[in-house]
């Protein structure tokens, strides 16, 4: 309760705030896209993690605001990378499946388009595996409607759920992102990441992109690329970054 009430607070007090992590070709190095993830600094100056204060924020409903929020700010960012003569890069935007089923969700997405001026061409929305495959009709409904805007989607933290190919396959997405954990597993002998290398071959047998998140080493990213794997990000690349950080890691980059 405490936490929550302190987050209602940082909400209207302004110490929430986005930063943005690259993801990058594999093959190329080119700079494709960035993450916008959410931070929250206490005025203590200490930070909350978000796997804490998400699963608060969802309970209490006031994820439908800070998620709107989120896009809105990651949306404006965008045009602003490009107003300072950076190349197009995709937008991508976490949606909490309580803000992905809300009724406003569409008619909210909309008007943060059109009020920032954004191509919805390069704004792709992350949800995660679980909520893809929850009340199929319902998902499919909403996003074929979401991709009809010309926004793309993703599937965050596959691989740590039980999707089927032939529900995979009946999803109108563009991308799958391995979790970290799976990416993580490629440097241990043990494992040796074969769930990365499933998820991947999922991905060509589908025809969309993959991305790995969490890549900490050139190893991880060269075996990633050698099995298929087209697009990464992860510390290796940039931590995630404020606006200004971003823009001087990309000029410096180039
Ligand atoms: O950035 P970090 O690794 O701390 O993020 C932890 C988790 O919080 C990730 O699973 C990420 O998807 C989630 N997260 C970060 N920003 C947002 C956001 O704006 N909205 C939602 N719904 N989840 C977010
Ligand atoms: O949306 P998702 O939960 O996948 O968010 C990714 C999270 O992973 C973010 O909180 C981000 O800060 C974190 N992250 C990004 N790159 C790395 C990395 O290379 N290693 C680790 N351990 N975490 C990372
Ligand atoms: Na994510
Ligand atoms: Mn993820």
């Amino acid at each position: 309760v405490r936490l929550l009430q302190n987050l209602r607070s940082a909400v209207e007090s302004e110490r929430l705030f986005v930063v943005y992590q690259p993801q990058v070709n594999l093959a190329s190095g080119a700079v494709v896209g960035v993450e916008a993830l959410i931070r929250w600094r206490k005025e203590d100056g200490s930070f909350v993690a978000p796997d804490r204060f998400i699963p608060l924020a969802e309970a209490s409903g006031m994820i439908v605001a800070i998620g709107d929020w989120v896009l809105r700010m990651a949306c404006r960012e965008l045009v602003r990378f490009q107003a300072l003569g950076l190349p197009t890069l995709r937008m991508s935007v976490n949606v909490s499946q309580i803000q992905f089923r809300h009724p406003d969700f569409l008619e909210k997405l909309n008007a943060a388009l059109l009020d920032t001026g954004i191509n919805p061409r390069y704004l792709e929305l992350e949800i995660t595996e679980s909520v893809a495959m929850e009340d199929a009709d319902f998902m499919l409904e909403t996003l074929h409607m979401v991709r009809e805007l010309g926004i793309s989607i993703a599937i965050d933290d596959f691989g740590t759920g039980y999707s089927s190919l032939s529900q995979l396959r009946q999803l109108p997405i563009d991308r799958l992102k391995i979790d970290r954990a799976f990416v993580g597993e490629l440097s241990q002998q043990v494992s040796g990441g074969h769930i990365a290398a499933m998820v991947i071959e999922l991905g060509r047998n589908l025809k969309l992109t993959v991305i790995a998140e969490g890549i900490e080493d050139e190893g991880q990213a060269q075996s990633l690329l050698g099995l298929g794997c087209h697009e990464g990000q992860g510390y290796l690349y940039a931590k995630p970054l404020l606006p200004a950080q971003f823009t001087e890691w990309y000029q410096a980059r180039v």
